[in-house]
C-alpha cells in the first residue's frame, strides 16, 4: 500500500461529431474499465478533481470528431485529501487480456475449431506455473543438484530435470489432449491411451532448458513442439512423431527468468504471455513479437572454440572487428539456457549458434525438442533457423532424440554466418 495524491487510469470512451469531450465525470466514462473505476473513486475519503483528459489515441487531443471513434484516454485525478491507495490501483489500466481470452479470441477465425487447443495451452501455462513455484523455492527444499542418474543423451539428470518432466506428464496423461508425449528426458515415448482418440495431439519437449542454471539462481525454460495426430484407428507410433519441423501446428516456450512468460506461435505471429504471480493468470505483454533484421549481440559457448571449423572462426572473428559503420563490434552474450538467449534475441535481434564441432558435426541441441519448436517462433517474428547450410524446419528428422548444429536470430546475420560457413565470405 503506499500514500498517493494523484492517480491515473486508462479508459475507451467513444467520442461523436456533437460529443467531443471525453467527458471529466466517473459516470462519463464508457468502456470496459467503468465500473471497476467508479468503485475505486468510492473508496476514497478524499474529493477528486477529475481534471485533464489526455488523449492517448484516436483523434487527439483537441482534433475534430467527424465520425463516431473510440479513443483510449487516461485520465488524470488529482487527490484533494490524502488517501490510501494501493499500487494496483494506482497502475490501473485497460485489463490485458489473459491467455486463455486470447486464445478463445483468435479462434474465433477458424470456424471448425473445437476449443481444445486453447485447453492444450492453458495445460502447459500449467506446468509452467508448478514448476516456477518449485523453482521460486528451489534454495529452500531440497532440490537442487543431481539425481544420480544419466539421461538417453549421456547427460547427468538435474533433480529439477526429473521433477519438471513429471510434471509435463502428469498435467498432460489427465488432460485428455494428447494421445503422445516425447521428452529429452525419456528414451522412449510415452502414449496415453486413455486420452485417445479424442486427443488429437503430439507434444514433444524438453522440460527444463538449461539446467545447468538450476543451481545459480540463472535463467532457466521449457520448450515445446506441437503435432497433430489424425489418424483414429490406432494410437500414434514412434516414427510418427519424427517429423519435420514444418509439420508442426504449434510451438513455444516457458522462460523462468525474473518473471515467467509463455511465448507460443501457431504459425500466425508470435505472442508473448507474462505470469501475473497475484492472480496466477497468464497476460498478454508482448503482442506480435517482431525480431529485429540485424543485431548487435551474439551468444555462444565460446569455450568451443577450438572445435570449431574455420568458416565458423571467421564468422566470430568478423563479429569482433571494430567497425561502427557496420554496428560492430557485437557483444557477447550467453546465459547457456537457450530459451533466454532466444528470447533476448526476439526482442533485440542478433545471433545464437551452437555449432556443429570437428569432431562432432552434428552438434549439441536437439532437433525435436529444441531447434524446431525455437525456429518456427524465430521465423514467425521474422527471423532465420538454419543448420548452417540449410533451413532447420525442413531437416529430415530420422530418429526422435537427432542434433542438430544451430544458427538462429535476425535474418541479416544468420546469413552472414551461411556466407561464413559455407566458405563464401
Ligand atoms: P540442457 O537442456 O540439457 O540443460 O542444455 C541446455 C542447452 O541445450 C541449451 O539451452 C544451451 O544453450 C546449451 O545447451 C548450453 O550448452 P553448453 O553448456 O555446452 O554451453
Amino acid at each position: 500500500m503506499l500514500r498517493l495524491s494523484r492517480a491515473s487510469f486508462f479508459c475507451r470512451c467513444l467520442l461523436s461529431p456533437s460529443n467531443q469531450s471525453c467527458g471529466v465525470t466517473a459516470n462519463a466514462v464508457s468502456g470496459r474499465r467503468a465500473t471497476d473505476l467508479q468503485g475505486v473513486l468510492a473508496q476514497y475519503d478524499g474529493g477528486f478533481d477529475l481534471g485533464r483528459c489526455k488523449f492517448g489515441g484516436g483523434p487527439g487531443e483537441g482534433a475534430a470528431v467527424e465520425k463516431k471513434e473510440w479513443c483510449e484516454c487516461r485520465l488524470l485525478f488529482t487527490q484533494t485529501k490524502p488517501a490510501i491507495l494501493s499500487h494496483t490501483e494506482e497502475t490501473m489500466r485497460e485489463f490485458p487480456l489473459t491467455l486463455t481470452q486470447f486464445v478463445i479470441q483468435s479462434q474465433a477465425a477458424y470456424p471448425g475449431a473445437t476449443g481444445e487447443f486453447s485447453s492444450l495451452l492453458t495445460q502447459i501455462g500449467l506446468v509452467g506455473k508448478l514448476i516456477a513455484q518449485d523453482l521460486r523455492r528451489a534454495g529452500l527444499i531440497n532440490i537442487l543438484g543431481t539425481t544420480g542418474d544419466t539421461n538417453v543423451q549421456g547427460e547427468t539428470v538435474k533433480k529439477l530435470d526429473a521433477i519438471a518432466n513429471d510434471d509435463f506428464v502428469r498435467v498432460f496423461q489427465s488432460s485428455g489432449h494428447v494421445c503422445a508425449l516425447a521428452s529429452e528426458e525419456m528414451e522412449k515415448p510415452v502414449f496415453l491411451p486413455g486420452n485417445w482418440p479424442h486427443g488429437k495431439y503430439m507434444l514433444l519437449f524438453d522440460p527444463l532448458d538449461g539446467s545447468s542454471n538450476t543451481d545459480n539462481n540463472m535463467p532457466l525454460g521449457a520448450i515445446f513442439s506441437i503435432l497433430k495426430y489424425d489418424r483414429t484407428d490406432r494410437l500414434p507410433t514412434e516414427a510418427e512423431l519424427i517429423r519435420r519441423g514444418t509439420e508442426q501446428v504449434a510451438a513455444g516456450y516457458l522462460l523462468y527468468g525474473s518473471s515467467t512468460m509463455l511465448v507460443y506461435t501457431v504459425g500466425q505471429g508470435v505472442y508473448g504471455f507474462t505470469l501475473e504471480p497475484g492472480i496466477g493468470e497468464y497476460l498478454l505483454s508482448h503482442e506480435r513479437i517482431k525480431i529485429p533484421d540485424k543485431g548487435k549481440v551474439y551468444a555462444t559457448n565460446e569455450g568451443n572454440y577450438s572445435k570449431w571449423s574455420e568458416g565458423i572462426k571467421k564468422y566470430l572473428g568478423s563479429l569482433k572487428v571494430n567497425d561502427k559503420a557496420t554496428g560492430r563490434p557485437y557483444s557477447g552474450r550467453y546465459s547457456g539456457c537457450l530459451v533466454a538467449d532466444v528470447h533476448r534475441l526476439l526482442l533485440g535481434g542478433g545471433i545464437y549458434l551452437y555449432p556443429g564441432e570437428v569432431d562432432k558435426p552434428e552438434g549439441k541441441l536437439r532437433l525435436l525438442y529444441e531447434a524446431n519448436p525455437m525456429a518456427l517462433i524465430v521465423e514467425q517474428a521474422g527471423g532465420k533457423a538454419s543448420t548452417g547450410t540449410s533451413r532447420i524446419l525442413e531437416v529430415e528428422a530420422k530418429k526422435l532424440h537427432q542434433r542438430v548444429p544451430l544458427f538462429i536470430g535476425s535474418r541479416h546475420d544468420v546469413e552472414q554466418a551461411e556466407l561464413y560457413i559455407q566458405g563464401r565470405a
